[in-house]
């Protein structure tokens, strides 16, 4: 990981370039931004796991309680022989609860960035479900165009799309993933999509506040990467997490901010920053039923059925055609 150069795989120059690119355009533009994805290197990876294991940060282990309460009824409304496509799977968790209550299922495409991720992912599910076929795509599931042929052979196609994974998206991305993925599940396809609910905005700004720190590890965790993959020189103490709920556009807004004026060089530029200038890093927006309609009419989805949890924290959505 932290290797010369020379030493770096053709894929691993890729995403280096990649992040590069991102990072010199998001640092040029007015205001700041860097795109959330690159969070997620394995450190980031590790942090998120971290989070979502946190008592202020109730979407997971809600989602779960959510799926495991209602997982017959999901399996009900999808029918026999379907084949379910999970987008950014990373360690499958959610999907085995689908996968074991989902009798007959033809198979498992768990869609992920992440070869590493996916194979292990792979390799568990076709230990522990011998009889299932496990079809893993390494892609980026915002631009995937094909799934493999054998899943035409499922009576029907079921996306599982969890985590309020959407909420990351801008509105206009939001629909054009939903568009893509009805596009690829087909006529009499359905999507199973998990999304955070508007609350009292104190506990959505502990979640993303968390009192141990970790999200502003995650955070900070971007600088990391930027010091050992593009030299750079970000003095970590210089740079603070920053997280509220804006009620307005319903989403928490996170950024890192500058906390004493400073120059640093990233790749061979020079970018300065001035106190209290931030930088963008994620959207994580929130939805009510109306958000949640609109969203999905946006793409022609209908929503067929909707469960909570009894203190209605958040939601998983079953959208059909
Ligand atoms: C992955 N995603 C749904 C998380 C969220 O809640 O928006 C990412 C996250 N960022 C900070 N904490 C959690």
């Amino acid at each position: 990981m932290n290797g010369s150069p020379l030493l770096l795989d053709r894929a691993q120059l890729d995403d280096r370039s990649e992040f590069r690119d991102a990072v010199l355009a998001g640092l040029d533009s007015t205001p700041r931004a860097i795109p959330a994805k690159f969070l997620y290197d394995a450190r980031g990876s590790a942090l998120f796991d971290a989070i979502c294991e946190l008592p202020e940060y109730y979407l997971t282990r809600t989602e779960i309680e959510i799926l495991r309460r209602f997982e017959a009824d999901i399996a009900a409304m999808a029918g026999p022989g379907c084949a379910l496509v999970e987008y950014g799977s990373g360690s499958s968790v959610k999907s085995r609860l689908l996968i074991e209550a989902m009798r007959d299922l033809v198979a498992y495409v768990p869609i992920d960035i992440s070869r590493q991720h996916l194979d292990a992912t792979a390799n568990g599910l076709r230990r522990d479900y011998p009889h299932l076929k496990v079809e893993p795509v390494c892609a980026d599931y915002m631009t995937l165009a094909r799934l493999p042929a054998d899943v035409s052979a499922a009576r029907r196609r079921i996306g599982f799309f969890p985590g309020s994974t959407i909420g990351n998206l801008l509105p206009v991305e939001a629909t054009a993933f939903l568009c893509r993925a009805r596009g690829l599940l087909g006529e009499g396809g359905a999507l199973v999509l998990g999304v955070d609910l508007k609350k009292d905005p104190r506990r959505l700004h502990d979640a993303y506040n968390d009192a141990a720190g970790v999200t502003a590890q995650f955070t900070l965790n971007l600088l990391r990467r930027m010091n050992r993959e593009l030299e750079a020189n970000f003095d970590l103490s210089a740079f603070a997490h920053e997280a509220f709920y804006n009620p307005v556009e319903g989403r928490i807004e996170i950024y890192f901010r500058c906390l004493r004026p400073q120059t640093v060089t990233v790749a061979g530029r020079s970018f300065t920053f001035a106190e209290g200038e931030r930088v963008h890093t994620e959207y994580s927006y929130k939805f009510d039923d109306a958000g949640i309609a609109t969203l999905a009419r946006s793409a022609g989805f209908t929503i067929a059925r909707t469960w909570t949890d009894p203190a209605r924290l958040f939601a998983v959505v079953y959208l059909v055609s």
